[in-house]
């Protein structure tokens, strides 16, 4: 027997439905929801692997004061009494929140609510200013309100899909697999991928602009020119629902051809067919994420995609509009609730009186912040230089993922008073806390979260709360209390959804997109029956068309929308004669930002299980770097070591690091650390990829491959990243100076006891070394260690963790480094769900295996999530490239 709970994965905003069981025996099993809207079923690697990620190992699950276990009143008291004692001595400006699109809308609101409402500061700023903020800003600057016009389903309608500064294979894979299908069906809809990296994502795609780094604003300004002298301009949309054309057009068409060529960096025929592309096909959407969003032009990107969809009237009808792309699972529930320090609740605006007064009586609040507050980047420096004098992050890691990121650690650290909410007890912030105070984490808690497309679901937990974890929203209510603030009472998530839903609707009578006032009054039950549903949703009304502005109906004052005259970038290249590569920075398919939750799967783990640096062929060869090199980057601000990949899907001149390693998992290798504190001026959203480094050879004397069933304690070596394991740890090592003893550095390291004698092999000639230690017949530990990068078959050595040793054969087998004839190596792993290496795919392909599906069908890969469809396309090409010559 099992019980079956409906939720909402936690990870992208596609926000996909999720169903876990929970058997009589307390094993959870999760699977995608068959009814939920937005997946249909579906679930990515991520998704599937869920259970993976739920178990306690490591959470923090007691409030701590100055590391010290500690009990949930005397931790609020010191919290609200911190607080208060900083506002009466500062004013309220001198305290602030940083919260996360991954709080619930509960949580969000009640934040939102204690800082601008109680307090009287706009002092709160969350991720989503790293994430959203230029979105945000551009949608407000074109409709007047922060409005997403369509729907996952226009991707599927329209003729022609553009996606720029999207990696939508890796970052939202359900809705890439709704696009995929989509196009499988009607192979004539095209699909136009805008990146300066040829990624996965353009496994479908009919043409792909590999686009100079924040080329976009002269791109999309050279289509509206195009646009205007052409039939596809829909004049009467144009003239009845919007403003600006004139001046739009005419800034655009200042801009040259050469110019053009040379902002984007694309050829004339490239950007010719992409123009004429689009003049042809009503029906196009164009979605964006950060390629888009994280520019010092972000906003100014934001405007100019609009400005061409406005132009041709493709807006909020079936298969058009543009589209932002939300990345985290409540980044539009964080809008909703206006938590970004320049926002008020329900897409009200700080800056207007009316709106700050009618949200203060709604409140019946002692006083209302009256301007808006710091954004995150400013935010850290007031914390740095004294300015901020107590401090609550929650639901966010800004160590790692803040720009500056070693600055933004000094700050944190040197800070009078840190509150930080957390899951887990060792994070790159949670060092710095004062106080720690232990979250209730995916599946433990009850809430709702808005997807990409509007819609509204619940995260229901199934899982009994661990130790003293409790919800962020009770956190936040319970120090309002004890700050002496009325209206903080809720007894539960759906209480605090029901205020939420009834200020949505406050006055609103179409003032505003953002109503959901037909859940005013929602009661525990309704809550907890809740289905998924799109805003907008007034009181009484019939259900919504679900899009906005077919018929314009925007929200500026006089209902038009607003063409923004772009002026180009004066310059888009920030590299010089000492730093002259672009780091551009991103996500990978399996990890989740700072990987507290998913580097706790192996199997989501094994994709790619190490940082690294993706250099181009060309410039590998000039700057001397070898596959599997280690390498150093530099920026004035900071230094990273990677691994070196070499491919040709880089542009040359760019490196492409991953955002996901910090200190839990690596030596050095907080990408943010080089990525300057440089904003969009608009938005305020910092520019992660566009920044100007070098990159040095990290020469190392003596370099290492482990595997530990237990975790090994490196963080005296010069280079080193660990990741989870089948049965244990795997462990990349670099050493600038050879050790003298290997026996007693692998003792300390992975903590074996004395009595183990290893086994062992050493050649003085070629320096290789391998070192193998185990306990009856289960391998505790074994290194490799070589003068170069170690070529070890590393899965089928992480295989060994959790074979039998009985068999001397098989221990001689790990010290000869290589697999015995009836133990194959898997290879490095393509496949996570299925945890299928790369060896057997290209056997199942040498065996006459030559489509996607074959190789699913021989082999399993591929066939559940199909994230790893394109990989597998590629080692295809590949192996029948390599056989053709
Ligand atoms: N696997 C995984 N999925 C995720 C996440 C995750 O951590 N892991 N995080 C989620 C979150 S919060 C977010 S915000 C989304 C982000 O989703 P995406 O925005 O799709 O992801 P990124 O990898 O940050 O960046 C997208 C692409 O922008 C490209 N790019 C860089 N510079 C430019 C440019 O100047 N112009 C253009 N046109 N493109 C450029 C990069 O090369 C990159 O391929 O992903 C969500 N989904
Ligand atoms: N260079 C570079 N930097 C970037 C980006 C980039 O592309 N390049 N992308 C930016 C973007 S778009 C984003 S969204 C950010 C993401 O960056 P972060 O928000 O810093 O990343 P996460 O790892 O998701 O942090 C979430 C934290 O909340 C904890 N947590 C999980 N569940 C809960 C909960 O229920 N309650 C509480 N209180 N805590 C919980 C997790 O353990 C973790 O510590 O990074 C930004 N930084
Ligand atoms: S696409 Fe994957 S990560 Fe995103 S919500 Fe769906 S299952 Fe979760
Ligand atoms: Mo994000």
């Amino acid at each position: 027997m099992s019980v079956e709970t409906k939720t909402t994965c936690p990870y992208c905003g596609v926000g996909c439905g999720v169903v876990a069981a929970v058997a009589d025996t307390g094993t959870v099993t999760v699977k995608g929801d068959p009814d939920h809207p937005a997946n249909f079923g579906r679930l990515c690697s991520k998704g599937s692997a869920l259970t993976e990620t739920i178990d306690l190992d490591g959470r923090v699950l007691y409030p701590e004061i100055s590391g010290q276990r500690d009990d949930w009143e005397r931790a609020l008291d010191l919290v609200a009494q911190r607080f208060s004692q900083a506002i009466v001595e500062h004013g309220p400006d001198s305290v602030a929140f940083y919260v996360s699109g991954q709080l619930l809308t509960e949580d969000y609101y009640v934040a939102n609510k204690l800082m601008k409402g109680f307090i009287g500061s706009a002092n709160i700023d969350t991720n989503s200013r790293l994430c959203m903020a230029s979105s945000v800003a551009g949608h407000r600057r074109a409709f007047g309100a922060d409005t997403v016009p369509g729907t996952y389903e226009d991707l599927e309608l329209a003729d022609l899909v553009i996606l720029t500064g999207s990696n939508l294979a890796w970052c939202h894979p359900v809705l890439y697999q709704r696009l995929a299908a989509a196009k499988a069906e009607r192979p004539e809809m095209k699909i136009v991928v805008i990146d300066p990296r040829r990624t996965m994502t353009c496994d479908i795609a009919d043409l792909h602009l590999a686009i100079k780094p924040d080329g976009d604003v002269a791109l999309f300004m050279g289509l509206l020119a195009h646009l205007a002298g052409t039939g596809a301009v829909d004049a009467v949309y144009v003239a009845a629902h919007t403003k600006g054309f004139d001046e739009a057009v005419a800034a655009a068409a200042g801009l040259s051809e050469p110019e053009l060529t040379m902002r984007t960096g694309l050829p004339a025929q490239e950007l010719q067919r992409f123009f004429r592309l689009f003049e042809q096909t009503p029906k196009t959407v164009t979605c964006f994420s950060q390629g888009v969003n994280q520019s010092s032009s972000g906003t100014d990107k934001v405007n100019a995609i609009i400005n061409c969809h406005l132009a041709t009237g493709r807006i909020g009808r079936p298969g058009m509009g543009p589209f932002s792309l939300t990345g985290q699972p409540n980044a539009m529930g964080g809008r909703e609730v206006g938590g970004l320090a320049n926002m008020l609740a329900a897409h009200m605006a700080i800056e207007n009186e009316n709106d700050r007064e009618r949200v203060q009586r709604f409140w019946t609040s002692p006083t209302m912040a009256a301007k808006p507050g710091l954004k995150a980047v400013d935010m850290f420096k007031a914390v740095a230089d004294g300015r901020i004098k107590a401090l609550w992050i929650m639901a966010t890691n800004p160590v790692v993922s803040m720009p500056d990121a070693d600055f933004v650690e000094a700050a944190i650290r040197d800070c009078t008073f840190v509150v930080v909410s957390d899951v887990l007890r060792h994070t790159d912030t949670t060092r710095h806390a004062h106080v720690l105070l232990p979250s209730l984490g995916w599946g433990e808690k009850d809430g709702t979260v808005t997807n990409s497309e509007r819609r509204i679901s619940r995260q229901r937990g199934f899982l009994p709360p661990p130790g003293e974890a409790r919800a962020d929203w009770w956190q936040m209510s319970e120090v309002a209390r004890r700050m002496g603030f009325d209206g903080f009472n809720y007894a539960s998530p759906a209480e605090i959804f029901a205020e939420h839903a009834a200020l949505s609707a406050f006055e609103n009578n179409g003032r505003s997109d953002f109503d959901i006032g037909a859940y005013g009054d929602i009661d525990d039950n309704a809550y907890n029956r809740l289905a998924p549903f799109q805003w907008p949703q007034p009181v009484g009304a019939v259900r919504h068309t679900s899009r906005f502005f077919a018929e314009g109906g925007f929200y500026h004052p006089d209902s038009k929308a607003r063409f923004i005259a772009i002026e180009v970038p004066a310059t888009t290249a920030r590299t010089d004669a000492r730093y002259p590569l672009t780091l551009n920075t991103g996500r990978i398919r399996d990890h989740w930002h700072t990987m507290t939750r998913t580097g706790k799967s192996a199997r989501l783990s094994s994709h790619i299980a190490e940082p690294f640096a993706e250099f181009h062929p060309r410039d590998a060869t000039e700057l001397g770097l070898s596959a599997a090199d280690l390498v150093e980057l530099e920026s004035p601000s900071g230094t990273v070591i990677t691994r070196v990949l070499i491919s040709e899907r880089q542009a040359s001149g760019s490196v492409f690091v991953p955002m996901h390693w910090n200190d839990q998992f690596a030596a050095k290798a907080r990408i943010d650390a080089l990525v300057p504190p440089l904003t969009d001026p608009v938005s305020g959203q910092p520019a992660a990829k566009n920044v100007a480094i070098a990159a040095r050879r990290f020469s190392a004397r003596v370099y290492g491959f482990a595997v530990s069933a237990g975790k090994p304690s490196v963080s005296a070596t010069d280079y080193w990243a660990i990741a989870k394991a089948d049965g244990g740890w795997r462990t990349e090592l670099a050493f600038r100076d050879t050790v003298e003893d290997w026996t007693d550095w692998c003792r300390d390291t992975f903590g074996i006891p004395t009595d183990v004698e290893p086994l062992g092999y050493a050649d003085r000639q070629s320096g290789e070394q391998r070192l193998a230690f185990f306990d009856a017949d289960k391998l505790l530990a074994a290194i490799f260690l070589a003068r170069q990068p170690v070529a070890v078959a590393r899965n089928w050595a992480i295989g060994q963790l959790q074979s039998s040793h009985s068999d001397l054969r098989k221990r001689f087998a790990i010290i000869a480094g290589r697999p015995g004839a009836d133990q194959p190596d898997p290879g490095a792993t393509v496949c996570s769900c299925y945890s299928i290496g790369v060896n057997r795919i290209v056997a199942a392909i040498r065996g006459g295996c030559h489509s996607v599906e074959a190789v699913g069908k021989e082999t399993n890969a591929g066939t559940n999530c199909g994230s790893c469809r394109a990989e597998i396309r590629g080692i295809i090409d590949g192996c029948l490239a390599a056989a053709a010559e």
